[in-house]
């Protein structure tokens, strides 16, 4: 267990916008040999989200969470970095994306991480992709699932379109999908017709071996 203390001081460095703080704390709990999973779901996250409850209320502006998200990213790495890849090819193929329009992808990594972690084969085809380009690469890759997130209710629409894209080109039954981001929901995704929702990241990899039957 990481230390309430330490953890109040990894929110208030993406808070903050302190870098070199987020950093240092970040190779602290790793070499201490803590989990780097607690200290980004109870330290970091908590930052960035109050960062976006502040923008949101308009007591902060857009260079500040630029700022902000640069310190986050910063930490992002490091403990991506620290969570194991177990590339395990038997275990099923995802591709996965931030949808077009949408530059968020903070989130998305971690899922990312996540997933390699627990031994699936991931193309991540980064951010503000076109569902074209994403409906191409599944083909190429011969994914099993296609992952899409999308973080602002503008770009939600994208994950529609994918579900209706699929259908026109008679793909629909080849893939299974995967929706998620901070305004989706397990709603949204019934709705549009996608096969899954997932909250987080380890909602994510749960979700997906639930798909795969694993
Ligand atoms: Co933006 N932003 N932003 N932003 N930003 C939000 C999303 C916002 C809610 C802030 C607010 O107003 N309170 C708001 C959206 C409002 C809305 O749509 N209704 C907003 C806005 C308005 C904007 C701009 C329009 C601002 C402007 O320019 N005026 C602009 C849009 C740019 C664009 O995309 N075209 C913008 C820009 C940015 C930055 C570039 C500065 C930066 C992003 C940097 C980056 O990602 N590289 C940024 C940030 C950091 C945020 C907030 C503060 C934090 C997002 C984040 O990283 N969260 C965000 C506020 C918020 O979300 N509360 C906000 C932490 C991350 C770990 O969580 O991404 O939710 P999340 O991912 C989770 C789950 O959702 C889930 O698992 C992840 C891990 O637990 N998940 C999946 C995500 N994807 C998944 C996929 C899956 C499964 C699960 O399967 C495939």
């Amino acid at each position: 267990m990481i230390d309430r203390k330490l953890l109040e001081e990894a929110k208030n460095s993406i808070v903050g916008c302190d870098k070199d703080k987020a950093i240092e704390i970040a190779r602290r709990v790793i070499s201490d040999g803590h989990d780097p999973v607690e200290l980004m779901n109870e330290g970091f996250i908590p930052g960035i989200q109050k960062v976006g409850d502040l923008f949101g209320r308009g007591e902060l502006f857009l260079p500040e969470l630029v700022q902000a998200a640069n310190v986050m990213q910063a930490a992002t790495e490091i403990v991506n970095e620290a969570i194991p890849e177990q590339a395990d090819k038997k275990r099923g193929v995802i591709l996965i994306g931030t949808v077009k329009g949408d530059v968020h992808d903070i989130g998305k990594c971690i899922v990312v991480s996540f997933l390699k972690a627990n031994g699936f084969t991931v193309h991540d085809l980064g951010r503000d992709v076109a569902i074209e380009v994403i409906i191409e690469k599944a083909k190429e890759v011969n994914a099993d699932i296609i992952g899409t997130s999308a973080l602002l209710t503008t770009t939600m629409v994208q994950q529609k379109y994918l579900e209706e894209e699929l259908k026109k080109a008679d793909l629909r039954d080849r893939f299974k999908t995967i929706v998620g981001g901070a305004p989706v929901t397990a709603r949204w995704a019934a709705k549009i017709g996608a096969d899954a929702y997932a909250e987080d990241a380890q909602d994510a990899v749960k979700k997906i071996n639930e798909l795969l039957q694993l």
